[in-house]
């Protein structure tokens, strides 16, 4: 009986251990992410097979991933990975979204780069009733290919835990900037419509 309770008091103490660890561990990660695109798929204006794909390959949409810090609870992170990604354009503006609904809402986070580095470092837009942008953090980082967007909760309207991001997607886009006077169509693309999984992200804190 005795060797029983020991047993059983273990078996608790494992599990208040596991779930503390649990706790602290960021949701969300690269092996697990919502979206996973395919690659070597941008094409022309978004419609057209192009070939080859080096000189594009900057926006070329690896995988998209939603995760939280159990340290800073108030931020969700987006994070978008490319197949090369550069701080810095040629000559086109290149743009980086990733998207979502929320509660009726839907979301954009974006990143837009120009040729002499970043023109606009991160904002949400939150399409619900007419378009809101509100600034939020973009961080790049070239030795991972990633762009992390932190995205305020409050922007989202302060979601709790369990609530659910649907409609994940992920968008990129080469254009002419507006400084070189040139039409602002879109050049290339590389959307999700062709994604090898999308996934839901649910809230974790
Ligand atoms: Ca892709
Ligand atoms: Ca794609």
């Amino acid at each position: 009986m005795k060797r029983k309770r020991i047993a059983l008091l273990m078996c608790i103490l494992m599990l208040v251990s596991l779930s503390l660890n649990m706790g602290s561990v960021m949701a969300g990660d690269e092996e697990h992410p919502e979206i996973e695109d395919r690659t070597r798929d941008v094409r022309f204006t978004g419609y057209f097979p192009l070939w080859p794909q080096f000189f594009v390959k900057h926006i070329d949409i690896v995988s998209a991933w939603f995760h939280e810090d159990s340290e800073n609870p108030d931020y969700l992170y987006a994070t978008l990975k490319l197949r090369d990604l550069n701080s810095v354009t040629d000559t086109l503006e290149a743009i980086y979204m990733i998207s979502w609904t929320y509660n009726g809402g839907t979301y954009e986070a974006i990143v837009k780069l120009h040729p002499e580095g970043i023109a606009y470092g991160g904002y949400v837009i939150s399409i619900n009733d007419g378009e809101r942008h509100e600034y939020c953090e973009g961080i790049l980082d070239e030795e991972t290919n990633c762009i992390t967007w932190k995205v305020p909760k409050e922007i989202l309207g302060d979601p709790t835990s369990g609530e659910v991001l649907t409609n994940t997607f992920a968008y990129t886009d080469l254009r002419c900037t507006e400084e070189s006077g040139l039409p602002r169509i879109d050049l290339f693309k590389d959307l999700t419509w062709n994604a090898k999984t999308t996934q839901d992200y649910t809230l974790q804190y």
